[in-house]
């Protein structure tokens, strides 16, 4: 059995980024609202900038989230997480296994993995995950490649694994609602923060939201 990190990262309100469309400095300055707002965790998802762009991104995204003592996650690239020393990584079904990140990363990094069922939930704790990533909830806008998971497979996930659970996909503060009685630690959105006219306003509105519904479970 793989370890988890010695890392316990906070999941209350976990922001996964989307610079589509957006100027760089635009880009920051939402990244820096949330921040504001109250986020507990930020991962910098980028699909489509090469490895260079990408470690620049990490770093002036990293100035930001360090100021706020926010850790810093990127997505599917352990090079990238290293060289920017970022918190971590989040790793989904297809990218390095969980092992093999471990190995390059260490004792001391957050690995992030994504969990559709619950067997794979079980195989990512073995391996050393230390939150999962569950989803997508409801359908999303944002450009990914999912499929729907059921909040009853979710609440199954839930109940399984001793990692803490991250609901993902489609969610903002009216859909929540949904996770009433699930016993999820945090909750992880992109359009409700990113598109959000003032993203502070909806970051903080969110994490009062995950905290209400955190004591609805008793948590
Ligand atoms: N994985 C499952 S759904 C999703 C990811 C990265 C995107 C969630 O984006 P949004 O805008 O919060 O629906
Ligand atoms: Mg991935």
């Amino acid at each position: 059995m793989a370890h988890q990190s010695t890392q316990k990262p906070d999941v209350t309100l976990y922001l996964v980024t989307d610079s589509t469309g957006l100027e760089e400095s635009q880009f920051l300055q939402k990244v820096e609202s949330a921040c504001r707002g109250g986020i507990t965790l930020l991962q910098l998802r980028e699909k489509e900038r090469s490895g260079r762009e990408y470690l620049e991104l990490a770093q002036k995204t990293k100035a930001i989230t360090d100021a706020y003592g926010i850790p810093l996650l990127i997505d599917d690239r352990v090079d990238i997480a290293l060289a920017a020393d970022a918190a971590g990584v989040h790793l989904g079904q297809s990218d390095l296994p969980l092992w093999a990140a471990r190995k390059l990363l260490g004792p001391h990094k957050i690995l992030g993995a994504t969990a559709k069922t619950v067997e794979q939930a079980l195989k990512a704790q073995e391996e050393g995950a230390d939150y999962l990533g569950v989803g997508a909830i409801f359908p999303t806008t944002t450009k990914v490649v999912t499929v729907l998971t059921k909040v009853e497979t979710l609440a199954e996930i839930c109940k399984t694994v001793s990692i803490p659970v991250v609901a993902i996909g489609g969610l903002n503060a009216q859909r929540l609602s949904v996770l009433e009685q699930v016993p999820v630690a945090g909750v992880s959105v992109v359009s409700a923060i990113m598109k959000a006219p003032d993203p502070e306003q909806a970051a903080k509105e969110l994490k009062e939201r995950v905290l209400e519904l955190r004591r609805g479970c008793g948590r």
